[in-house]
């Protein structure tokens, strides 16, 4: 029988299709450790721990390399990654770690370290991944690395250590010894890295008829020409810096701004005519220690007068200069308590602990005298699940309104649960605050796939993706239902890809999540065609 043309072609195209499926990628192997031969190579300590080959136990073979007399959370063994540098490359990193003596379970670290040509530049820290190691078992442990586009950047080391603690904080559990055994480290195929999806549809287009859509990203994630800022520019048209716009990014030292990673992010906005959120000019977390010290005596506490003068300082310096190109600030951050009332000292802010709750107007006013036409925003979390929380909200608006405290909208953070807060409350919630003639911002949305805080890791599964996807679509139709009544213009998201957020081993260690739009892999989830497509999600509820 003759076979027909179409026949023909779809053994072809199948034949092309296993093809390409089987290609296999070709990963460099940069190194392997298993200290069988009873040397460290080129492994050392990061300060005064000892590091040497041992056989008291090994994962695999007799040797493994035991790391011991550690006092800093930041004592382990640390090795070179590369002498050569190359932006984009992504290093694969695996390595077992045991312990034997010390807390039932531990956290533990991979960073990497960074020198920089310019010898009078820091070396640069930074934390990779982290890890939940059980006491008495082999844990295998990885991490990707993906080298910067900085052409300043001279040796990159890797290195293992326990969560960070200041040192008069390190207690026994932080102090205990380790052993490491069997590392890998493998330098991707390039053609094996991620690359978005050109042919769906961009995100903020499809909103554009009702709200801006923005997500957070840190100075890495905009570098021009990678995939992540091509993602960014695909899909966003609001940006805000997760951490490169806070306190201690921003004027590490007194009165020494540092602009650097600010910038990148200001400056990759406005080369792409994205809008610019600013987070934060005040908050009780990530402050330089200096801020809140008297400047004779570090042990002391500041004035009051000098508190203020810095307070203001820090607002105009920044507002100033950005002056006509950030068009939102969240001008102080998180000023409510989660018992009632404001947060105090004993929540953690020093602001109110010294300068009592007008720091709250002053921050307001002071940025308002800087830039007049920029938009004012007080930001927070749980207003829509905290019954008090809101009405706090709500008192302290109305009454910053009536002293005439140029505040223009209310940021609500909205990191929520695929389960909870439920739709009609947070309706509720933008309902009540529109009433006071401010603007509401969808500030940091994420949507955790567990339940509650505590619950512990659960495998990602394709019916949580599709429930989550959901609840993206639920939220969505409400933040257009808002949109179409004028409440709301503008929502964010906490993050470009799961790997990325901060709800990533937090707060259960070890406990992976996938809050966002995009994987990993950049591709959009359900959760992103629910919002922008939803025929092509099956069993969605429009
Ligand atoms: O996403 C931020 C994360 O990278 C930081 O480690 C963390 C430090 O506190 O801050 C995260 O962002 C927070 C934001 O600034 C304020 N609201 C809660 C966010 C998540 O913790």
């Amino acid at each position: 029988m003759k076979r027909s043309r179409l026949y023909v072609l779809t053994i072809l195209l199948v034949s092309i299709g296993l093809q390409l499926h089987s290609q296999t990628f070709k990963n460099e192997l940069i190194l392997t450790s298993d200290f069988e031969d009873g040397k460290m190579g080129n492994w050392g300590a990061r300060g005064t721990e000892k590091v040497e080959v041992t056989t008291e136990i090994a994962k695999s073979g007799k040797y493994s390399l035991k790391i011991s007399e550690r006092s800093k959370t930041w004592n382990g063994p640390i090795h070179v990654l590369t002498e050569k540098p190359v932006p984009e490359d992504t290093y694969i990193v695996t390595a077992w770690i045991y312990y034997k003596e010390g807390p039932a379970q531990s956290g533990f670290v991979m960073s990497v370290e960074r020198s920089f040509q310019n010898e009078k530049q820091d070396h640069s820290y930074m934390n990779v991944a982290s890890f939940q190691v059980e006491r008495g078992e082999w844990t295998q442990v990885s991490a990707e690395y993906n080298v910067p586009k900085d052409p300043t950047q001279k040796t990159i080391w890797f290195y293992f250590e326990l969560p960070y603690k200041e040192d008069n904080a390190v207690t026994a559990n932080d102090k205990i010894n380790f052993y490491i055994d069997d590392v890998r480290v493998e330098k991707m195929d390039p053609a094996a890295k991620p690359k978005i999806e050109l042919a769906i549809p961009s995100l903020y287009e499809s909103m554009a008829k009702w709200f801006s859509v923005g997500a957070s990203v840190e100075p890495e994630d905009v570098e021009p020409s990678t995939q992540k800022a091509q993602l960014m520019i695909k899909h966003f048209d609001t940006i805000v810096a997760g951490n490169a716009h806070k306190m201690d990014s921003v004027q590490p030292k007194e009165g020494q701004f540092d602009w650097n990673r600010a910038d990148k992010i200001i400056d990759f906005a406005e080369m792409t005519g994205m809008r610019i959120r600013w987070h934060t000019l005040l908050w009780h977390s990530q402050v330089p220690a200096w801020m809140f010290q008297d400047p004779k005596d570090p042990n002391k506490t500041v004035s009051k007068d000098l508190l203020n003068q810095r307070l203001k300082n820090h607002i105009q310096t920044i507002v100033r200069r950005y002056k006509g190109r950030v068009e939102s600030y969240d001008v102080v951050n998180e000023v409510l308590s989660d018992n009632g009332g404001f947060r105090t000292g004993s929540e953690g802010s020093k602001w109110y602990q010294i300068l009592g709750p007008e720091y709250i107007e002053n921050a307001f006013r002071w940025a308002r005298e800087a830039d007049p036409n920029a938009q004012l925003v007080i930001n927070d979390y749980n207003l829509e699940s905290s019954v008090r929380k809101r009405q706090d909200m709500y008192n302290l608006i109305k009454d910053l309104k009536q002293k005439k405290v140029p505040i223009d909208a209310v940021g609500l953070q909205m990191h929520v649960s695929i389960n909870a807060p439920s739709i009609q409350e947070i309706r509720e919630t933008i309902n009540l605050f529109a009433s006071l003639g401010v603007n509401v911002i969808i500030t940091e949305l994420d949507v955790s796939i567990y339940h509650n805080p505590s619950e512990s890791k659960k495998p990602i599964t394709n019916d949580i993706l599709l429930w989550q996807a959901q609840r993206y679509k639920d939220l969505f139709n409400l933040f257009k239902e808002a949109a179409n009544k004028k409440q709301l213009d503008t929502v964010v998201v906490w993050g470009l890809t799961d790997d990325g957020s901060w709800l990533n081993n937090f707060p259960v260690p070890g406990r992976t999540n996938a809050p966002l739009l995009f994987d990993k892999q950049l591709k959009a989830k359900p959760a992103f065609w629910a919002i922008v497509d939803p025929k092509k999600v099956p069993g969605i509820k429009q």
